[in-house]
Parts: C-alpha cells; sequence; structure tokens
C-alpha cells in the first residue's frame, strides 16, 4: 500500500474505530523516518490491524526482536492494553510457586467443585521466525522438531501420551472425525484461516500444515503446536483444585524447555509471543461456569462482562474467543492481565473473582 495511502486508511480507522490501539497510536512521522525495509516490516506486523478496523490491538509480532525494533510504536500500544504507565520501566517477574496460597473452589461453594479449569501458557522458540513469517517448510521443520521433543516427552511417567499431526500425510495424520471430536472436546484448535485477524498475519498460512497437537494419557496435559504461536502449552482439568492444575502446568512447561530450542523472551517483556496482548507470562487462566441467572440463560452476557471488568476478568464464549455462551449460561472466565503480573497473581485474581461472580450469581 503506497504511504499516503496506508496513513489516510489508518486516519479513518482511528476515527471510525477508536479501541484500535494501533490506529490510535500510529505516527506517520515515525513511519517516515524508517528505511524501506522497515517499512515493509512494520506493516507485516500492523497490516492485521488494518484489515480489521475492529481490532483491538491490531498488531502480531513477525519476529521476537520486533518489540525492540518497532518498540517506538508496539510499546506505548502494549503499555495502555495491559494498564502499564508510560512513565514506570516494566519488568516481568515469574512466580509458580503456589505453596503460599489455597485457591480451591469448593471452599467458595460446594456447587462449584467439579468445574471445567484450564490454563495456557504461549511460548515461541529462538530458532524460528514467529508463526506470522513462517513457511510452509519452516512450519513443519518446527512440527517435526517439537514432534522429537514429545517423543522424549511421552516417556515421562506422569507426562506419557501422544502426538496428533493434521499436516497432510504426517505420520502422526489425525482424521478428519477424531480432528473434530478433538474440537469439542476443547483440546484441539479451530481451522486458523477461519480468523481474519490471524489470516492478515500471515499466522494461519499454509494451513493445516505443520500443526497438530500433544495430549497426555490422562487427556489433562495438552501441547498446541503451529496455533498463533509456536507452542501453547496447557493443564485441562474438572475439579475445583486450581493449586494442582498451576503445578502440573509448571512442571510440563519445565520438562518441555529441557527437551526444545530456548524460548524467546525479553528482558522487559517477559515471555515473547505472537499477539502483544499475550506478552509477559503469556498465560490465560480460564473456568467454565454456568451463570444463567448473570446472562439471562446465556442470552445476555453485556451485563455480566461489565461486572467481570471491574474484576480484572474478562468473560469469553463456551467455545472460547469469538464465540457465544453456552446451555445454562455457560462462560468462559478468565484474568486479563499477563504483562507484569505473576503466574501465581493470575491464579488468585482468577479465584477472587469467580468467588465475586458466583457471589453476584447466588445473589440474583
Ligand atoms: P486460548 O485460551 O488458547 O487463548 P480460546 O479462548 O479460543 O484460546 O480457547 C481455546 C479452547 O479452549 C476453546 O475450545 C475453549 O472453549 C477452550 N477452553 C478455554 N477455557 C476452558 C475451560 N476452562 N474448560 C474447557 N475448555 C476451555
Ligand atoms: N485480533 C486481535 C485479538 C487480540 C487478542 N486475541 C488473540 N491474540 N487471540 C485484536 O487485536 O483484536
Amino acid at each position: 500500500m503506497e504511504i499516503n495511502q496506508l496513513v489516510k486508511t489508518i486516519k479513518n480507522i482511528r476515527r471510525s474505530n477508536p479501541e484500535n490501539l494501533m490506529a490510535r497510536h500510529f505516527d506517520a512521522e515515525y513511519f517516515h523516518t524508517l528505511d524501506d525495509q522497515s517499512r515493509r516490516n512494520l506493516y507485516e506486523i500492523i497490516k492485521t490491524g488494518i484489515d480489521n478496523p475492529d481490532s483491538t490491538m491490531g498488531a502480531y509480532a513477525q519476529n521476537p526482536d520486533d518489540y525492540d525494533q518497532f518498540s517506538q510504536l508496539l510499546d506505548p500500544m502494549i503499555r495502555e492494553f495491559h494498564g502499564i504507565d508510560p512513565a514506570t520501566s516494566i519488568t516481568q517477574k515469574h512466580d509458580w510457586n503456589t505453596s503460599a496460597s489455597s485457591c480451591n473452589l469448593a471452599s467458595i461453594d460446594l456447587r462449584l467443585k467439579d468445574v471445567s479449569m484450564r490454563v495456557r501458557v504461549a511460548r515461541n522458540v529462538t530458532t524460528f521466525p514467529l508463526p506470522g513469517s513462517m513457511n510452509k517448510n519452516q512450519r513443519v521443520e518446527f512440527e517435526n522438531l517439537a514432534a522429537r521433543a514429545f517423543a522424549e516427552l511421552s516417556r515421562q511417567p506422569e507426562f506419557g501420551g501422544k502426538y496428533l499431526s493434521i499436516t497432510p500425510g504426517s505420520a502422526n495424520e489425525i482424521n478428519a472425525e477424531e480432528y473434530e471430536q478433538r474440537i469439542s472436546a476443547h483440546q484441539m484448535f479451530k481451522d486458523m484461516s477461519n480468523d481474519p485477524y490471524l489470516k492478515s498475519a500471515g499466522i494461519s498460512n499454509d494451513w493445516p500444515h505443520g500443526r497438530g497437537m500433544y495430549v497426555s494419557d490422562e487427556e489433562d496435559f495438552l501441547v498446541w503446536v503451529g496455533e498463533e504461536d509456536h507452542l501453547r502449552i496447557m493443564t485441562m482439568q474438572r475439579g475445583g483444585n486450581l493449586n494442582a492444575m498451576f503445578e502440573r502446568l509448571g512442571n510440563g512447561i519445565e520438562m518441555l524447555s529441557t527437551l526444545l530450542p530456548p524460548f524467546a523472551s525479553s528482558a522487559q517483556y517477559g515471555n515473547v509471543t505472537s499477539c502483544p496482548t499475550n506478552l509477559g507470562t503469556a498465560m490465560r487462566a480460564s473456568l467454565h461456569m454456568k451463570l444463567p441467572r448473570s446472562t439471562s440463560n446465556g442470552k445476555d452476557i453485556s451485563t455480566l462482562k461489565s461486572k467481570a471488568q471491574t474484576l480484572g476478568l474478562a468473560v469469553r464464549g463456551a467455545g472460547g474467543e469469538h464465540s457465544d455462551a453456552g446451555k445454562d449460561g455457560l462462560v468462559d472466565i478468565s484474568p486479563v492481565g499477563r504483562l507484569g503480573i505473576t503466574e501465581m497473581q493470575i491464579m488468585q485474581r482468577l479465584y477472587d473473582g469467580a468467588a465475586q461472580l458466583w457471589l453476584t450469581e447466588t445473589s440474583l
């Protein structure tokens, strides 16, 4: 896109979609100071927010060092999204030590003793570009590298399992029926080429090549390969004991880190991710809660979203991002914060927030 047209388009988005952080912080003068290659690289990062004016962030990094190279635009966007004062320095800390607190949902109410809990982190290795800039060969090469790590992981008694690929012709390829079953079970990720934001960023290119999922024998420890980030490492369990779930995830990440190339991280932003909304811990911890009274049986989640926002929580539908509430008002509740907060603080925020939402639900 010609520069003047690009600047005009972004200016129009700033007016029509003020929530688009890229459009809000884009500075034409800064853009003009860049050399041709840097302009092309920055365009690839912000194309998603131009093609999709309704974006919240409107940018996906293409390489880990983009956050340093283009910090003049990206840092203010990151700080505004994560609620971090422009005057302060960001020092991402990590804390997986759950012994300091006990977060068992049954302590809130015995009716919460069997909730679907999930916590996932994003990780990208330093030896490949981020997914938006990978070519087909790199995607398959990374998948094969991950599969070799999973072969080792599957020998660990607590993580034994198997790798399921959706790469056509892969030795581990599963059929369409199992793929759909795993999606319905909330284990596998959906066809990314249907996501316009990811498509604009190149993250869904070459679908489904280089994509798949490791699943433990207990089906409670999962690793996505080739979704929005190189890896999405997660535990998903039914119950109420958040501490046990976090400990299992922390152990799994530690084990995987010994079997893979180094994970990309920045001194300032912690774990480096495709989307700036996931920087820091790169963690989303969620509960599937039935809140029929707070959501008019799932028909209206706007009031719940407003209440959740005051608790630092986001509300997603029963199928995750961009989905609707499910039967009996089933919604996905998770803390918004990822950066400038520790893993333990996210767990505590989820527990405290769930308690407040349940108190509201049961008092209506
Ligand atoms: P992500 O959490 O990886 O950022 P999504 O919001 O799209 O992405 O969720 C991915 C999948 O995980 C979806 O199928 C969603 O329903 C499922 N999921 C999220 N939280 C839970 C949970 N607590 N229990 C069961 N499934 C969940
Ligand atoms: N389309 C992106 C979504 C940001 C958060 N969700 C992610 N990363 N899956 C936007 O800027 O709205």
